[in-house]
């Protein structure tokens, strides 16, 4: 019955799409070889040095084809209303009509390649199947390091009983004879990322990169799942998920939020400074999350790969990523040294003195221009990851104790604060964001581009319901059985310019405080907005961290959260009436605290 519908569909897309050849992938070893040796033979890939690298192979897109695009992205669902303020939105019938005439023949000249897939572990309840009908080999050989591919995922279609269709087209048929690019790929307005939230269903066209095309990430993973969490009552997250352990083995399971670009595998992979404690890797980059039986949340990784920015990863920066790429890896846009290893801005050594760049050219250090390109990325498997804990493939998924949300604030926000319940937490999550200005003195108090749990690019629906359904979980359980929230910050700066907070490796002191928070044993104060370290909380054993800058780091300026709580206030009343009234409540408690601290200092003195 489901392989029926499944072949109807398959039928349907190919007679649309016009293939010269449809191929259905089973995801085995010998498979990936030949497609491998196809994009080689074909000058699409370069394989690197067997020795140095061994299995792994380099890619380099159109320059115009080089980051997801969110002005192409699009959700058509059928009220416009539910796409919210955040979202593009079009008709679904509208949408369609554009996207099939897009689609029509849009593969003549190529081969339609079937991808089955498995987003979680393969028996867990939690999984879900796709499956994703590309004309782009590049997208092939990634899916398959990114998710569970292949037959084993079309297996497991009978007891799922559903899959979700994701069609892909690069946008670039072949008239007869006529020769193909080495990265085909459509213009710009004629890309188009689409969602059909109610129907879920993915189409997607004229990209061949990343999440546009890798259609089980941000499309399937997290647009079309954070809408089914919705109607189901789980949770759908752009999350990383870590397991920390301390001296004495214990451990917990944390998740965490923080906008593309502020350290989330640095983070998912961090080595301790603190002896004894240890971090280890569950997922980098998105979680799934929903109530176990107990009324615990419970986690799983949906991917089976990262998905890593190259650019500034180094042995230094992030060990475990340099060892997980040292083989099986797939390289798109990085630079080629003369010995076929790779190279970007930011790995360690100084710069060779010649390299391919990332447009395939002569590369120079006196060159301007950047060798590898900033959204360079490696693709390889989380089994390549030498931290990856034991429970990353458990069909249970793992009990999170605590959510991390965060940005990159150079002002303001403390290094970490504690939310008083669950509700706080939520505003805490709804308020989070980076400052969009490179910080200089006069931009420390920038525009903050405000960026809900990390989710503006990746809600499938009105983002004031998204924040209304993170209250309604509460709502599902005991507010003892939640995980607590916390605002971590590790870009804070002082009037020079200069981090005031180590980083790195050094979080581990502030993932200990929360450890110990969670077990009741970790000071804390209580502030306006909610609960901060005392300087002694936070272990500073094997570093030195002036007193001068933990105070500055745990800093809560009352001048400064003013205009703080306007800001979120202006990004609350853009958000329009379906803000839940509770995250309103929580702001204006919040301000109602400050004036009373505001007023007991002024009786006071
Ligand atoms: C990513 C992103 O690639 O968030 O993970 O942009
Ligand atoms: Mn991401």
């Amino acid at each position: 019955m489901h392989a029926k519908k499944l072949t109807i569909w398959v039928n349907k897309m190919a007679s649309l799409c016009q293939p010269d050849r449809v191929v259905w992938c089973d995801g085995s070893d010998a498979e990936n070889e030949r497609f491998l040796n196809e994009l080689t033979a074909t000058g699409k890939a370069i394989a690197l040095h067997p020795e140095k690298r061994p299995r792994c192979h380099a890619f380099f897109s159109d320059p115009s084809d080089v980051a997801r695009v969110e002005d192409r992205t699009f959700i058509a669902s059928k009220k416009e209303s539910d796409a919210g303020p955040t979202n593009n939105w079009q008709p679904p019938r509208k949408m369609k009509k554009t996207m099939l005439k897009l689609f029509k023949g849009s593969m003549k000249g190529r081969t339609m390649y079937v991808i089955p897939f498995m987003m979680g572990p393969f028996d867990s309840p939690l999984s879900k199947i796709g499956i994703q009908l590309t004309d782009s080999l590049y997208v092939v050989v990634n899916m398959r390091i990114m998710t569970r591919m292949g037959q084993q995922a079309l297996d497991r279609l009978p007891a799922k009983k559903t899959f979700i269709p994701c069609l892909h087209s690069i946008g670039h048929p072949l008239a007869p004879g006529e020769p193909d690019p080495l990265w085909p790929a459509a213009p710009i307005e004629r890309k188009y990322i689409s969602h059909f939230p109610e129907k879920r269903l993915i189409w997607s066209y004229g990209s061949g990169y990343g999440g546009n095309a890798l259609l089980g990430k941000k499309c399937l993973a997290l647009r079309i799942a954070s809408k089914m969490a919705k109607d189901e009552g789980w949770m759908a997250e752009h999350m990383l998920i870590l397991k920390i352990t301390n001296p004495e083995g214990r451990h917990k399971f944390f998740a965490a939020a923080f906008p593309s670009a502020c350290g989330k595998t640095n983070l998912a992979m961090l080595v301790s400074k603190l002896p004894g404690w240890k971090v280890e890797t569950i997922g980098d980059d998105i979680a799934w999350i929903s109530l176990d039986q107990e009324g615990r949340m419970r986690a799983i990784n949906p991917e089976k790969g990262f998905f890593g920015v190259a650019k500034g990863t180094s042995y230094a920066s992030n060990p475990s990523a340099m060892r997980a790429v040292e083989k099986d890896t797939i390289f798109t846009n990085v630079a080629i040294t003369d010995d076929m290893d790779v190279w970007w801005e930011g790995i360690d050594g100084k710069p060779p003195a010649h390299l391919m760049d990332w447009k395939r050219a002569d590369w120079t250090p006196d060159k301007e221009t950047p060798a590898a390109h900033p959204n360079s990325r490696f693709t390889t498997a989380i089994t390549n990851c030498p931290v990856i804990a034991p429970e990353w493939d458990d069909p249970e998924g793992v009990p999170i104790s605590a959510i991390l949300v965060g940005g990159r604030r150079p002002s303001t926000i403390p290094l970490v604060h504690e939310s008083v319940d669950w509700t706080h937490g939520v505003f805490m999550g709804s308020m989070m964001g980076s400052e969009v200005t490179a910080a200089t003195i006069s931009t420390m108090l920038g525009i903050v581009r405000r960026d809900p749990f990390a989710m503006l690019p990746f809600i499938g629906y009105h983002v004031g319901d998204y924040l209304a359904h993170w209250l309604e979980m509460a709502e599902k359980t005991e507010a003892s059985k939640l995980p607590r929230i916390y605002y971590v910050n590790w870009f804070r700066k002082d009037e020079h310019n200069r981090f005031l907070w180590p980083g790195f490796g050094d979080n581990i002191r502030v993932l200990k405080w929360i450890f110990e928070r969670l077990d009741g044993t970790a000071e804390a104060k209580e502030t306006p907005i909610g609960y901060l370290p005392t300087r002694n909380a936070i272990d500073r054993s094997g570093v030195n961290i002036k007193n001068a800058d933990l105070d500055a780091l745990l800093t809560v300026d009352p001048a400064e959260w003013q205009d703080e709580l306007k800001s979120i206030n202006h990004f609350y009343e853009s958000i329009g009436e379906k803000l839940p009234d509770a995250l309103t409540d929580v702001l204006k408690h919040i301000q109602a605290q400050f004036e009373d601290v505001a007023g007991n200092q002024g009786e006071g003195s």
